[in-house]
Protein backbone atom coordinates (compact mmCIF):
# COMPACT_ATOMS: atom_id res chain seq x y z
CA UNK A 1 0.00 0.00 0.00
CA UNK A 2 1.39 3.43 -0.78
CA UNK A 3 2.63 5.02 2.60
CA UNK A 4 4.35 7.32 3.84
CA UNK A 5 5.89 6.34 7.11
CA UNK A 6 7.84 9.85 8.49
CA UNK A 7 9.28 10.91 11.25
CA UNK A 8 10.43 14.54 12.34
CA UNK A 9 14.07 13.68 12.50
CA UNK A 10 14.22 9.98 10.70
CA UNK A 11 12.38 6.70 11.33
CA UNK A 12 16.19 5.32 12.42
CA UNK A 13 16.47 8.19 15.15
CA UNK A 14 12.88 7.15 16.69
CA UNK A 15 13.56 3.56 16.80
CA UNK A 16 16.65 4.39 18.66
CA UNK A 17 14.85 6.19 21.26
CA UNK A 18 12.77 3.45 22.65
CA UNK A 19 14.95 2.71 25.55
CA UNK A 20 14.64 6.11 26.72
CA UNK A 21 10.96 5.71 26.92
CA UNK A 22 10.59 2.96 28.63
CA UNK A 23 13.17 4.05 31.19
CA UNK A 24 11.60 7.10 32.24
CA UNK A 25 8.07 5.35 32.08
CA UNK A 26 9.35 2.96 34.77
CA UNK A 27 11.06 5.14 36.89
CA UNK A 28 7.28 6.15 37.54
CA UNK A 29 6.24 10.18 38.46
CA UNK A 30 6.16 12.26 41.46
CA UNK A 31 2.81 13.09 41.80
CA UNK A 32 1.37 16.27 40.28
CA UNK A 33 3.42 15.59 37.43
CA UNK A 34 2.13 15.36 34.04
CA UNK A 35 2.94 11.44 33.50
CA UNK A 36 4.24 10.86 29.50
CA UNK A 37 1.01 9.78 26.79
CA UNK A 38 1.17 8.40 23.69
CA UNK A 39 -1.90 10.11 21.60
CA UNK A 40 -2.61 9.53 17.95
CA UNK A 41 -4.89 12.11 16.32
CA UNK A 42 -6.37 10.59 12.91
CA UNK A 43 -7.86 12.31 10.41
CA UNK A 44 -9.82 11.36 7.43
CA UNK A 45 -8.02 13.01 3.99
CA UNK A 46 -10.18 15.12 1.94
CA UNK A 47 -13.47 13.70 3.96
CA UNK A 48 -16.62 14.79 2.03
CA UNK A 49 -14.75 14.59 -1.22
CA UNK A 50 -13.69 10.91 -0.77
CA UNK A 51 -16.77 9.62 0.68
CA UNK A 52 -18.46 10.93 -2.83
CA UNK A 53 -15.85 9.04 -4.65
CA UNK A 54 -16.28 5.89 -2.96
CA UNK A 55 -19.61 5.76 -4.59
CA UNK A 56 -18.04 6.67 -7.54
CA UNK A 57 -14.60 5.66 -8.23
CA UNK A 58 -14.85 7.69 -11.39
CA UNK A 59 -14.32 10.34 -10.21
CA UNK A 60 -11.15 9.84 -8.18
CA UNK A 61 -8.92 10.91 -11.68
CA UNK A 62 -10.46 14.79 -12.13
CA UNK A 63 -10.79 17.56 -9.65
CA UNK A 64 -14.11 16.87 -7.57
CA UNK A 65 -15.22 20.06 -5.89
CA UNK A 66 -17.50 20.00 -2.88
CA UNK A 67 -19.89 22.70 -2.72
CA UNK A 68 -21.13 24.96 0.01
CA UNK A 69 -24.30 26.27 -1.70
CA UNK A 70 -25.50 29.35 -0.22
CA UNK A 71 -28.74 29.44 -2.13
CA UNK A 72 -28.82 33.01 -3.28
CA UNK A 73 -27.59 32.49 -7.03
CA UNK A 74 -27.15 28.99 -8.75
CA UNK A 75 -23.10 29.21 -8.16
CA UNK A 76 -22.61 31.64 -4.76
CA UNK A 77 -21.16 29.98 -1.47
CA UNK A 78 -17.90 28.82 -1.18
CA UNK A 79 -16.09 25.34 -1.68
CA UNK A 80 -16.29 22.64 1.09
CA UNK A 81 -13.58 20.59 0.38
CA UNK A 82 -12.00 19.40 -3.05
CA UNK A 83 -10.29 15.76 -3.95
CA UNK A 84 -6.10 15.97 -4.15
CA UNK A 85 -6.45 16.51 -8.16
CA UNK A 86 -8.36 19.46 -7.47
CA UNK A 87 -6.31 21.02 -4.88
CA UNK A 88 -2.67 21.04 -7.01
CA UNK A 89 -4.78 23.51 -9.09
CA UNK A 90 -5.08 25.29 -5.87
CA UNK A 91 -8.63 24.70 -5.16
CA UNK A 92 -8.98 24.44 -1.15
CA UNK A 93 -11.80 24.81 1.28
CA UNK A 94 -13.33 28.26 1.44
CA UNK A 95 -12.55 29.02 -1.83
CA UNK A 96 -15.82 30.99 -3.48
CA UNK A 97 -17.34 28.63 -6.10
CA UNK A 98 -17.51 30.90 -8.98
CA UNK A 99 -13.47 31.17 -8.62
CA UNK A 100 -13.13 27.86 -8.22
CA UNK A 101 -15.01 27.33 -11.57
CA UNK A 102 -12.58 29.67 -13.49
CA UNK A 103 -9.74 28.04 -12.45
CA UNK A 104 -11.24 24.13 -13.39
CA UNK A 105 -12.51 25.65 -16.94
CA UNK A 106 -12.18 22.70 -19.02
CA UNK A 107 -10.79 20.54 -16.75
CA UNK A 108 -13.92 18.41 -16.50
CA UNK A 109 -14.76 19.03 -12.88
CA UNK A 110 -17.43 17.86 -11.22
CA UNK A 111 -19.15 20.05 -8.29
CA UNK A 112 -21.27 18.04 -6.18
CA UNK A 113 -23.75 19.62 -3.16
CA UNK A 114 -22.55 18.37 0.66
CA UNK A 115 -24.68 15.30 1.48
CA UNK A 116 -24.06 15.61 5.11
CA UNK A 117 -26.04 12.26 6.59
CA UNK A 118 -24.08 10.60 4.20
CA UNK A 119 -20.43 11.51 5.69
CA UNK A 120 -21.97 11.09 9.22
CA UNK A 121 -23.10 7.31 8.68
CA UNK A 122 -19.34 6.81 7.39
CA UNK A 123 -17.92 9.10 9.96
CA UNK A 124 -20.15 6.96 12.71
CA UNK A 125 -18.64 4.00 11.24
CA UNK A 126 -14.97 5.18 11.21
CA UNK A 127 -15.42 6.16 15.29
CA UNK A 128 -16.36 2.54 15.54
CA UNK A 129 -13.36 0.98 14.10
CA UNK A 130 -11.35 3.83 16.47
CA UNK A 131 -13.28 2.26 19.47
CA UNK A 132 -12.81 -1.31 18.61
CA UNK A 133 -8.83 -0.69 18.81
CA UNK A 134 -8.80 1.69 21.47
CA UNK A 135 -10.44 2.04 24.48
CA UNK A 136 -10.50 6.22 24.61
CA UNK A 137 -11.29 7.91 21.92
CA UNK A 138 -12.55 11.24 21.61
CA UNK A 139 -14.35 12.49 18.63
CA UNK A 140 -12.83 16.11 17.41
CA UNK A 141 -15.15 16.74 14.49
CA UNK A 142 -16.73 14.65 11.65
CA UNK A 143 -13.30 13.38 10.58
CA UNK A 144 -10.68 13.53 12.92
CA UNK A 145 -10.44 12.36 16.50
CA UNK A 146 -7.60 11.86 19.45
CA UNK A 147 -6.93 8.46 20.72
CA UNK A 148 -5.67 7.73 24.12
CA UNK A 149 -3.05 4.62 23.88
CA UNK A 150 -0.82 5.21 26.28
CA UNK A 151 -1.57 2.31 28.11
CA UNK A 152 -2.73 -0.29 25.65
CA UNK A 153 0.98 0.34 24.12
CA UNK A 154 2.73 1.12 27.10
CA UNK A 155 4.68 4.08 25.47
CA UNK A 156 6.24 1.75 22.92
CA UNK A 157 6.78 3.74 20.20
CA UNK A 158 7.03 0.67 17.91
CA UNK A 159 3.67 -0.85 19.15
CA UNK A 160 2.23 2.71 18.66
CA UNK A 161 3.35 2.25 15.39
CA UNK A 162 1.83 -0.94 14.78
CA UNK A 163 -1.75 -0.14 16.10
CA UNK A 164 -1.42 3.38 13.90
CA UNK A 165 -0.77 1.41 10.58
CA UNK A 166 -3.61 -1.48 11.62
CA UNK A 167 -6.06 1.70 12.28
CA UNK A 168 -5.26 2.69 8.83
CA UNK A 169 -5.64 -0.74 7.63
CA UNK A 170 -8.64 -1.30 8.95
CA UNK A 171 -10.25 2.05 7.95
CA UNK A 172 -9.28 1.44 4.36
CA UNK A 173 -10.38 -2.35 4.22
CA UNK A 174 -14.00 -1.62 6.15
CA UNK A 175 -15.06 1.48 4.24
CA UNK A 176 -12.42 2.39 1.48
CA UNK A 177 -11.18 5.25 2.75
CA UNK A 178 -7.53 6.72 3.63
CA UNK A 179 -6.64 8.82 6.36
CA UNK A 180 -3.42 10.20 7.81
CA UNK A 181 -2.66 9.59 11.57
CA UNK A 182 0.03 11.58 13.60
CA UNK A 183 1.54 10.14 16.74
CA UNK A 184 2.58 12.64 19.88
CA UNK A 185 3.06 12.97 23.73
CA UNK A 186 0.01 15.56 23.26
CA UNK A 187 -2.86 16.25 21.79
CA UNK A 188 -1.33 19.28 20.23
CA UNK A 189 1.53 17.92 18.85
CA UNK A 190 -0.18 14.29 17.72
CA UNK A 191 -2.89 16.98 15.58
CA UNK A 192 0.07 18.91 13.53
CA UNK A 193 1.76 15.82 13.43
CA UNK A 194 -1.40 14.50 11.22
CA UNK A 195 -0.97 17.54 8.82
CA UNK A 196 2.39 16.95 8.66
CA UNK A 197 2.14 14.02 5.40
CA UNK A 198 -1.16 13.99 3.46
CA UNK A 199 -2.69 12.37 2.43
CA UNK A 200 -2.24 9.20 3.97
CA UNK A 201 0.58 9.77 5.89
CA UNK A 202 1.75 9.24 9.38
CA UNK A 203 4.55 10.63 11.45
CA UNK A 204 5.74 9.81 14.24
CA UNK A 205 7.02 12.51 16.90
CA UNK A 206 8.85 10.54 19.97
CA UNK A 207 7.89 13.11 23.12
CA UNK A 208 11.73 14.26 23.49
CA UNK A 209 11.19 15.46 19.79
CA UNK A 210 8.08 17.52 20.21
CA UNK A 211 9.90 20.82 20.60
CA UNK A 212 12.43 20.35 17.71
CA UNK A 213 9.54 19.00 15.44
CA UNK A 214 7.46 21.86 15.70
CA UNK A 215 10.43 24.72 15.96
CA UNK A 216 10.11 25.47 11.82
CA UNK A 217 6.97 24.93 11.35
CA UNK A 218 4.67 28.44 11.13
CA UNK A 219 3.11 29.80 14.11
CA UNK A 220 -0.57 29.07 12.23
CA UNK A 221 0.00 24.97 12.28
CA UNK A 222 -0.47 25.51 16.11
CA UNK A 223 -4.42 25.11 17.17
CA UNK A 224 -6.17 28.41 17.96
CA UNK A 225 -3.87 30.52 15.41
CA UNK A 226 -5.70 31.95 13.26
CA UNK A 227 -4.77 34.24 10.24
CA UNK A 228 -5.17 37.72 12.43
CA UNK A 229 -2.95 36.31 15.18
CA UNK A 230 -0.56 35.15 12.90
CA UNK A 231 -0.28 38.88 11.37
CA UNK A 232 -0.19 40.21 15.30
CA UNK A 233 2.74 37.78 15.68
CA UNK A 234 4.36 38.67 13.15
CA UNK A 235 4.46 41.76 13.80
CA UNK A 236 6.68 40.66 17.61
CA UNK A 237 9.12 38.99 15.01
CA UNK A 238 7.39 35.62 15.93
CA UNK A 239 7.12 33.90 13.07
CA UNK A 240 7.89 30.18 13.78
CA UNK A 241 6.43 27.99 16.47
CA UNK A 242 10.25 28.03 17.63
CA UNK A 243 10.15 31.85 18.09
CA UNK A 244 7.53 31.61 20.03
CA UNK A 245 8.83 28.90 22.26
CA UNK A 246 11.99 31.00 22.65
CA UNK A 247 10.20 34.02 23.63
CA UNK A 248 9.41 35.26 27.06
CA UNK A 249 6.13 34.13 28.83
CA UNK A 250 5.62 37.98 29.99
CA UNK A 251 6.18 39.35 26.81
CA UNK A 252 3.37 37.01 25.40
CA UNK A 253 0.52 37.52 27.77
CA UNK A 254 1.32 41.36 27.65
CA UNK A 255 -0.23 40.91 24.02
CA UNK A 256 -2.51 38.07 24.09
CA UNK A 257 -4.01 37.89 28.06
CA UNK A 258 -2.52 35.10 30.45
CA UNK A 259 -4.86 32.42 29.56
CA UNK A 260 -3.79 32.60 25.43
CA UNK A 261 -0.70 33.40 26.08
CA UNK A 262 -0.09 30.56 28.93
CA UNK A 263 -1.42 28.05 25.83
CA UNK A 264 0.81 29.67 23.09
CA UNK A 265 3.87 29.38 25.43
CA UNK A 266 3.04 25.76 26.60
CA UNK A 267 1.53 24.42 23.52
CA UNK A 268 4.71 25.76 21.38
CA UNK A 269 6.60 23.64 23.37
CA UNK A 270 4.06 20.35 22.76
CA UNK A 271 2.45 21.02 26.09
CA UNK A 272 -0.67 20.17 26.88
CA UNK A 273 -2.31 18.43 29.04
CA UNK A 274 -5.77 18.77 28.13
CA UNK A 275 -7.21 14.71 28.10
CA UNK A 276 -8.48 12.79 25.65
CA UNK A 277 -12.09 13.04 26.68
CA UNK A 278 -14.37 10.46 25.27
CA UNK A 279 -17.18 11.75 24.04
CA UNK A 280 -19.29 9.69 21.70
CA UNK A 281 -23.20 9.43 21.80
CA UNK A 282 -25.33 9.56 24.97
CA UNK A 283 -23.34 9.91 28.06
CA UNK A 284 -25.26 7.32 29.77
CA UNK A 285 -28.58 5.10 29.71
CA UNK A 286 -31.30 4.80 32.29
CA UNK A 287 -34.27 3.89 33.53
CA UNK A 288 -36.20 4.46 36.83
CA UNK A 289 -39.48 3.03 38.22
CA UNK A 290 -42.09 3.65 41.02
CA UNK A 291 -42.65 0.25 42.88
CA UNK A 292 -46.24 -0.93 43.42
CA UNK A 293 -45.62 -0.10 47.22
CA UNK A 294 -42.35 1.23 49.22
CA UNK A 295 -40.42 -2.43 49.80
CA UNK A 296 -37.49 -4.07 50.63
CA UNK A 297 -38.28 -7.10 49.32
CA UNK A 298 -34.93 -8.10 47.16
CA UNK A 299 -37.13 -10.68 45.15
CA UNK A 300 -39.87 -8.38 44.28
CA UNK A 301 -37.80 -5.44 43.73
CA UNK A 302 -35.34 -7.68 41.35
CA UNK A 303 -38.57 -8.43 38.87
CA UNK A 304 -38.43 -4.97 38.47
CA UNK A 305 -35.10 -4.84 38.00
CA UNK A 306 -35.66 -7.54 35.31
CA UNK A 307 -37.66 -5.28 32.96
CA UNK A 308 -35.12 -2.32 33.43
CA UNK A 309 -32.60 -4.40 32.02
CA UNK A 310 -34.22 -6.08 29.41
CA UNK A 311 -35.63 -2.47 27.84
CA UNK A 312 -32.23 -0.61 28.83
CA UNK A 313 -30.20 -3.56 27.00
CA UNK A 314 -32.69 -3.40 24.06
CA UNK A 315 -31.84 0.09 23.84
CA UNK A 316 -27.97 -0.35 23.84
CA UNK A 317 -28.08 -2.73 21.62
CA UNK A 318 -30.44 -0.23 19.15
CA UNK A 319 -27.98 2.73 19.53
CA UNK A 320 -24.71 -0.05 19.03
CA UNK A 321 -23.19 0.64 22.45
CA UNK A 322 -21.68 -0.80 24.90
CA UNK A 323 -21.40 0.08 28.82
CA UNK A 324 -18.77 -0.32 30.83
CA UNK A 325 -20.15 0.55 34.19
CA UNK A 326 -23.58 -0.28 35.88
CA UNK A 327 -25.66 1.33 38.36
CA UNK A 328 -28.34 1.31 40.32
CA UNK A 329 -30.69 3.95 41.61
CA UNK A 330 -32.62 3.71 44.54
CA UNK A 331 -35.36 6.25 45.88
CA UNK A 332 -36.08 5.65 49.67
CA UNK A 333 -39.53 6.20 51.80
CA UNK A 334 -37.80 9.52 52.70
CA UNK A 335 -37.47 10.61 49.00
CA UNK A 336 -33.44 10.34 49.24
CA UNK A 337 -32.00 9.34 46.34
CA UNK A 338 -29.04 6.56 46.66
CA UNK A 339 -27.00 5.47 43.65
CA UNK A 340 -24.42 2.61 43.34
CA UNK A 341 -22.13 1.91 40.35
CA UNK A 342 -19.82 -1.08 38.98
CA UNK A 343 -17.33 -0.70 36.81
CA UNK A 344 -16.35 -3.59 34.52
CA UNK A 345 -13.02 -4.46 33.80
CA UNK A 346 -13.78 -4.32 29.69
CA UNK A 347 -16.91 -3.03 27.78
CA UNK A 348 -19.62 -5.37 28.01
CA UNK A 349 -23.22 -5.74 25.93
CA UNK A 350 -24.48 -8.72 27.76
CA UNK A 351 -27.77 -8.63 29.90
CA UNK A 352 -26.86 -11.29 31.98
CA UNK A 353 -23.83 -8.57 33.29
CA UNK A 354 -26.91 -5.67 33.56
CA UNK A 355 -29.08 -8.56 35.59
CA UNK A 356 -25.94 -9.58 38.20
CA UNK A 357 -24.62 -5.92 38.59
CA UNK A 358 -27.93 -4.39 39.52
CA UNK A 359 -29.13 -7.31 41.65
CA UNK A 360 -25.99 -7.49 43.65
CA UNK A 361 -25.68 -3.61 44.17
CA UNK A 362 -29.31 -3.35 45.24
CA UNK A 363 -28.17 -5.95 48.32
CA UNK A 364 -25.39 -3.82 49.00
CA UNK A 365 -27.52 -1.03 48.96
CA UNK A 366 -30.18 -2.38 51.22
CA UNK A 367 -27.32 -3.31 53.63
CA UNK A 368 -26.76 0.37 53.99
CA UNK A 369 -29.71 1.42 55.02
CA UNK A 370 -33.09 0.41 57.05
CA UNK A 371 -35.56 2.35 54.87
CA UNK A 372 -38.14 0.71 52.45
CA UNK A 373 -37.55 1.72 48.75
CA UNK A 374 -39.86 3.89 46.63
CA UNK A 375 -38.35 3.85 43.39
CA UNK A 376 -35.66 2.02 41.73
CA UNK A 377 -34.04 2.57 38.77
CA UNK A 378 -30.62 0.89 36.13
CA UNK A 379 -27.99 3.34 34.61
CA UNK A 380 -25.79 1.86 32.23
CA UNK A 381 -22.48 4.41 31.71
CA UNK A 382 -19.47 4.60 30.42
CA UNK A 383 -20.55 4.25 26.96
CA UNK A 384 -18.88 2.77 23.99
CA UNK A 385 -19.75 1.91 20.40
CA UNK A 386 -19.83 -1.86 19.65
CA UNK A 387 -17.40 -2.97 16.67
CA UNK A 388 -19.75 -4.72 14.53
CA UNK A 389 -18.75 -8.44 16.30
CA UNK A 390 -20.87 -10.23 18.38
CA UNK A 391 -19.66 -10.76 21.85
CA UNK A 392 -19.51 -14.70 22.59
CA UNK A 393 -21.59 -13.63 25.89
CA UNK A 394 -24.18 -12.63 24.11
CA UNK A 395 -24.46 -15.95 22.21
CA UNK A 396 -24.47 -17.50 25.83
CA UNK A 397 -26.94 -15.38 27.07
CA UNK A 398 -29.88 -16.99 28.42
CA UNK A 399 -33.35 -16.29 27.43
CA UNK A 400 -35.39 -14.18 29.80
CA UNK A 401 -36.09 -15.80 33.11
CA UNK A 402 -40.18 -16.55 33.92
CA UNK A 403 -41.11 -15.04 37.38
N1 LIG B 1 -15.19 21.52 5.69
C1 LIG B 1 -16.01 22.52 5.22
N2 LIG B 1 -15.55 23.83 5.14
C2 LIG B 1 -14.29 24.13 5.54
C3 LIG B 1 -13.44 23.12 6.04
C4 LIG B 1 -13.93 21.80 6.09
O1 LIG B 1 -17.16 22.26 4.84
N3 LIG B 1 -13.85 25.40 5.46
C5 LIG B 1 -15.70 20.12 5.71
C6 LIG B 1 -15.33 19.40 4.44
C7 LIG B 1 -14.17 18.53 4.81
C8 LIG B 1 -14.45 18.22 6.27
O2 LIG B 1 -15.12 19.38 6.78
O3 LIG B 1 -14.09 17.36 4.01
C9 LIG B 1 -13.20 17.94 7.06
O4 LIG B 1 -12.37 19.07 7.09
P1 LIG B 1 -10.80 19.00 7.03
O5 LIG B 1 -10.28 20.32 7.44
O6 LIG B 1 -10.31 17.80 7.77
O7 LIG B 1 -10.45 18.86 5.48
P2 LIG B 1 -10.53 17.63 4.51
O8 LIG B 1 -10.83 16.36 5.20
O9 LIG B 1 -11.45 17.95 3.38
O10 LIG B 1 -9.07 17.61 3.90
P3 LIG B 1 -7.69 17.10 4.52
O11 LIG B 1 -7.26 15.99 3.60
O12 LIG B 1 -6.80 18.27 4.42
O13 LIG B 1 -7.96 16.66 5.91
CA1 LIG C 1 -9.65 15.73 7.06
CA1 LIG D 1 -10.45 17.41 10.04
Amino acid sequence: MDQTVSDACGLERHISSISFWQAVSAGGFKSGEDPLRMILHCDLDYFFAQCEELSNPGLSTKPLVICAYSGRTEDSGVVSTANYVARKLRVNSGLPIIQAKKILEGSNATYLPIDRPRYESISDRVMAIFSAHVGIVEKASIDEAYLDITEQVQLDLTEGRNLAQSLKRDIRREEGLSCSIGLGASKVVAKIASGFVKPDGLTIVPSYQSAEFLSPLPVDKLPGIGKKTQERLRGMHLETIGDLAKSNIQYITAAFGKKMGTYFHLASRGMDKDPVRPRLGPEQLSRIVTLKENSRDTDMISLELEDLAQDLHAKALKHGLQFRSVGIIAVLENLVAKTRTKTLDQPNSSIDIIRGSSTELLRTLLEETDLQIRRVGIQLSNLTPTTGQTFLAEFMERPPSTP
